[in-house]
């Protein structure tokens, strides 16, 4: 790409440079972030070049490894649980509450024409646009602005409101079971390079080259790029920070707490590495809370299922909550049939959420994430699964 006349307003997916510094640096990024959903739609879908997904997944991982291995984010923010290479559910989530980077006021709409003449369920009073922060970015498309309006008529962009965009932390399983893991980490981590103060990613179970090598990422790398993809992909991985404490008082983890743990600073640091088998950095991305341990435990942790790391009672969580002095934890990991559960249910001390609506398309579970207000009240937004006809739709871009 030498050609510095090269009109990056109207290049496509395929034809977008391979490096991030190709005139402005983030021209491309937002470019991409612009395509990549109408391309999704596509049924003959154009590819991003290797080059440029290489060159993203490096560039985020600097930034990434350059912050705590157990981060500090002041809310507000919205926290979203596993995806699981449902990149539908990414766009679905992000027409609700526009991210920074990226119009996905332009995917309802295409969604919606797509849809043109069967009932769409899920969308009904979302249309959401998104206000750009860089709103003459030079990617020149001609940007609806959205607007709240669910009828089909598209708004003036004169009368479009401005729509306040939304900090996210996501819980990491961003890969493995479905089948756009690139497509979700690509989106994540150009975000993550345009706005580093507005995107934070956790590390999931599956983000580990073991585990990506047997649930669905490596084939999917392998299928529709390389071999090297993935092992560039699995570098990242190992510097995902592996916990998230919100406002002082929420601790956000993929899976759970661990017994090993009295106090944050009791988290070590061992990036890069990959998911030990046992040991805190496996509890906190592999754990699970339940209510009925089995007699013999102790009361508050028993060998896991999963058999890796284990399960928690309340009273395990009561006591981490008190030592740690924190009052919430937010984790992810268990499908979940509303999206969201809270544990043990009357108490409300931890919550689970997940965000892959019908997971593997086959539980038909809702999805959710967890808004935190400046002031920490929370509140869920719940993301109904795809109608039947959206299933349909989704089976055919698969
Ligand atoms: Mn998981």
């Amino acid at each position: 790409m030498n050609d510095r006349r090269f009109d990056l307003s109207s290049c496509s997916l395929s034809e977008l440079p391979s490096q991030l510094t190709y005139r402005d640096q983030y021209d491309v990024l937002h470019r991409l972030l612009d395509i990549l959903p109408m391309e999704y739609l596509k049924k003959e879908k154009n590819a991003i070049p290797e080059d440029l997904i290489i060159a993203i997944v490096r560039s985020a991982r600097s930034i990434i490894y350059s912050e705590p291995h157990v981060l500090k984010v002041e809310p507000p923010l919205i926290i979203c649980g596993d995806l699981h290479g449902q990149y539908y559910d990414l766009l679905n989530l992000y027409s609700r509450r526009p991210p920074y980077g990226g119009d996905y006021s332009r995917f309802v709409e295409q969604r919606r024409q797509l849809l043109k003449g069967r009932s769409d369920n899920s969308t009904t009073s979302t249309g959401a646009g998104s206000k750009r922060p860089r709103s003459m970015s030079a990617d020149g498309t001609s940007s609806q602005g959205g607007g709240p309006s669910a009828s089909s008529s598209p708004t003036p962009l004169t009368t479009a409101p401005t729509i306040p965009l939304n900090k996210f932390l996501f819980l990491g399983d961003y890969v493995d079971r479905g089948s756009r893991s690139i497509e979700v980490m690509v989106t994540l981590l150009a975000q993550k390079i345009l706005y580093p103060d507005k995107m934070f990613l956790l590390r999931g179970n599956h983000e580990d080259e073991q585990v990506a090598s047997l649930y669905g990422f490596f084939d999917e790398c392998k299928r529709r790029y390389s071999l090297r993809l993935f092992k560039v992909f699995c570098d990242l991985f190992r510097c995902l920070p592996v916990a998230a404490v919100v406002g002082d008082s929420i601790f956000c983890v993929h899976g759970g707490i661990s017994q090993d743990v009295k106090q944050i600073s009791d988290i070590p640091d061992t990036r890069p590495c990959n998911v030990p088998h046992d040991g805190i950095i496996s509890d906190l991305l592999w754990a699970d809370p339940e209510v009925r341990l089995p007699y013999h435990s102790n009361g508050l942790y028993a060998p896991s299922p999963r058999n890796v790391s284990y399960v928690f009672s309340p009273a395990a969580l009561e006591q981490f909550l008190e030592s740690c002095d924190l009052d919430l934890v937010v984790r992810a990991h268990q499908v979940v049939e509303e999206g969201y559960m809270f544990f043990p249910p009357q108490q409300r001390k931890l919550i689970t959420i997940f965000g892959a609506t019908n997971y593997c398309d086959e539980f038909l579970n809702r999805g959710a994430a967890l808004e935190v207000k400046a002031d920490l009240q929370c509140a869920i937004l719940t993301l109904e699964p795809p109608s039947e006809e959206q299933r349909k739709m989704l089976r055919a871009l698969r």
